[in-house]
């Protein structure tokens, strides 16, 4: 589950990253999925992950350092990856037992009634200290229609991550389902430069930023993470292709899961992708091969409070 953090706000001056192109180490992936075509990029480190209903394939271990993940969506629900980092005291069981097994009990009792400002205050008594202290969100993919792929670029330092879904079956959780794996990041690291990118995002509280136009065809945007919020969720991006009748109140109400069919088939809007929360600093990359038409960039917390940016591809 993302953190329901308590943390500093530190105002950061973003820098802008200048990547470098490592010539005769190109790769051209070849992704045979829907409208995703041919990707170039200069990375040298690609990480394969496959969701199904309801697992991830992944590897076990992985290098550290900057790390292009592919993530298939092989099923028919909506998936996505978000990737914890936890403590290196903390086992991976005990993550399980003692955060995500509250998670459903909590959500179950909402579905029996109780207020969404008590099941906050249930999550605070069952959940350890250390989930809101220690854990670190570092990032993973946006929401994404079964069938599809996507792609990001974070960097990563040496430790214990799980990687997971929530996103909801009948009122389960996927990482109740299984969508829940422990990945190794390892001392070795992938000498990757981060991706060249076409486009900015800044989040802040509340706001998206853009600079720099999206455009039909392959596109990397660099999405900086300037905020986190005080109390709360932290700032994330999902890309949403909108039909002539999205009913964007519609969409908010299904991005909160702790309404009764929040997260629950069927999505109300189909997700491209995005980037999942990272902490205030980071730059997290997100490489998406776009159709003309509309869309919108919306937070998965704080779209009502204005994190929801509608735009179209000429
Ligand atoms: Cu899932």
């Amino acid at each position: 589950m993302k953190i329901i953090k308590l943390s500093t706000i530190a105002m950061i001056i973003f820098a802008v990253f200048i990547s470098c192109k490592s010539d005769n180490k190109k790769q051209v992936l070849e992704q045979s999925d829907d409208e995703t075509t041919s990707v170039k990029t200069n990375a040298e480190n690609i990480v394969k992950v496959i969701a199904k209903d309801f697992k991830f394939q992944v590897d076990d271990e992985i290098k550290s350092g900057w790390t292009t993940f592919q993530f298939e969506n092989k099923g028919h629900a909506v998936h996505f990856f978000l990737f914890n980092r936890i403590p290196d005291t903390i086992p991976y069981s005990a993550y399980h037992e003692k955060v995500s097994i509250p998670f459903q009990i909590v959500f179950d009792s909402i579905k029996a009634g109780t207020s969404k400002a008590d099941a906050g205050a249930m999550l605070g008594e069952m959940i350890p200290a250390w989930y809101f202290t220690d854990v670190k969100s570092m990032g993973g993919t946006g929401f994404i229609a079964g069938g599809k792929t996507t792609q990001i670029t974070v960097n990563l330092e040496p430790g214990t991550y799980v990687m997971e879904c929530y996103i909801k079956e009948k009122g389960v959780f996927h990482t109740t389902l299984g969508m829940m794996k422990e990945v190794k990041v390892l001392e070795e690291t992938t000498q990757m430069k981060p991706p060249k990118s076409n486009m900015n995002i800044i989040l802040t509280n509340h706001q998206i930023v853009t600079e720099g136009d999206i455009k039909a065809g392959k596109n990397t945007i660099a999405v900086h993470f300037n905020e986190h919020p005080e109390i709360g969720l932290g700032n994330d991006v999902h890309l949403i292709k909108l039909g002539d009748d999205t009913d964007m109140d519609k969409v908010i109400y299904w991005l909160d899961w702790m309404n009764v069919n929040g997260l629950e088939p069927p999505s109300p809007v189909e997700f491209l992708g995005g980037v999942q929360e990272m902490p205030v600093g980071n730059t997290e990359y997100f490489t998406v091969n776009i159709e003309p038409g509309n869309y919108a960039w919306i937070s998965e917390s704080y779209g009502a409070m204005g994190m929801l940016k509608k735009f179209t591809v000429d």
